[in-house]
């Protein structure tokens, strides 16, 4: 019986020791220029060919042979996507799943919309990989993972939310508030997996509060945290201290945005997974 763990690139998720494991790629288009979401992409160079460049970009998500792929020779599978409200990822791994399942009715495939991305996804991915190791069976891993996504949110802190709409992934409306100079968003996946506001926030030492308050708030009481940058490493280091202070032995890991959340987080962006 053989386990595989498949997540899209949202998740910042591009290989996991000891597991098998397979990422199936979002992609970013600017014109002639094409980022495939992968390891191999110079974040810092993409950020600045984009800037540098007057043309519409988009993003495209995988298609249902993506994600066919990235199941063929497992017998048991674990898909994560990103939120089906934001991105056809998951539809396109339902249709997978569906024929996958139809070529292999031996085979068994738990798919989550996750209802978020980031580091929300690498917290579903991590705890799948430890029930895997645990020896525990298809059935009752699923049954886990159903009950530990409620306990799992997502959080951010945007500096600029330009891309996301124009990109038609929020509205008009509020990019026109967090157009304003200084002010940073803190928000959450919302519980039908959409952007949702919280608080604005002016500064970074208010922003770094704002998102250790909301956490709080929302039930955080010392569990694991995965802390996904924009090319702000400081900023992360200085809430991984601050929740530090009150939970000294707290599990918290940082990482780096892939492409796609580089994309839509944006300089600066903080992308925090938790759980309560
Ligand atoms: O299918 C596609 O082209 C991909 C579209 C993805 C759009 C959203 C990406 C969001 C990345 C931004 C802040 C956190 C959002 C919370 C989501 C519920 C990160």
């Amino acid at each position: 019986m053989t386990y595989r763990i498949v997540a899209d690139s949202s998740s910042n998720v591009y290989e996991l020791k000891g597991t098998d494991y397979r990422f199936v790629s979002l992609t970013i288009n600017c014109e002639d220029k094409e980022y495939v979401d992968t390891p191999t992409v110079d974040v810092n160079k993409m950020i600045e060919d984009l800037k540098a460049s007057s043309a519409p970009t988009h993003t495209s998500c995988p298609n249902m042979m993506d994600w066919l792929n990235a199941f063929e020779g497992a017998d048991c599978i674990f898909a994560f996507a990103i939120t089906g409200n934001l991105s056809g990822s998951y539809s396109a791994a339902v249709r997978a799943r569906e024929e996958y399942l139809q070529q292999h009715p031996e085979c068994k495939v738990y798919l989550l919309d996750t209802l978020s991305t980031g580091p929300e996804m690498r917290l579903l991915v991590e705890r799948t990989a430890q029930l895997i190791a645990d020896g525990k069976s298809f059935d009752e891993i699923s049954a886990a993972l159903t009950k530990y996504h409620q306990h799992t949110h997502l959080l951010f802190c945007l500096c600029s939310l330009d891309n996301l709409v124009k990109n038609g992934r929020v509205s008009q409306a509020k990019a026109i508030l967090a157009g304003v100079l200084g002010l940073r968003i803190v928000g959450k996946a919302s519980a039908v997996g959409t952007l949702e506001e919280l608080r604005k926030c002016r500064g970074e030492k208010r922003s770094i509060d704002g998102i250790y308050d909301e956490m709080k708030k929302h039930g955080y009481h010392g569990g694991k945290v995965r802390i996904a940058h924009c090319q702000n490493a400081p900023a992360a280091e200085k809430l991984s201290d601050k929740i530090r202070t009150d939970f000294p032995a707290a599990d918290i890991q940082l990482e780096a945005c892939g492409a796609l959340c580089s994309f839509y987080a944006e300089e600066g962006g903080l992308l925090i997974g938790y759980e309560d």
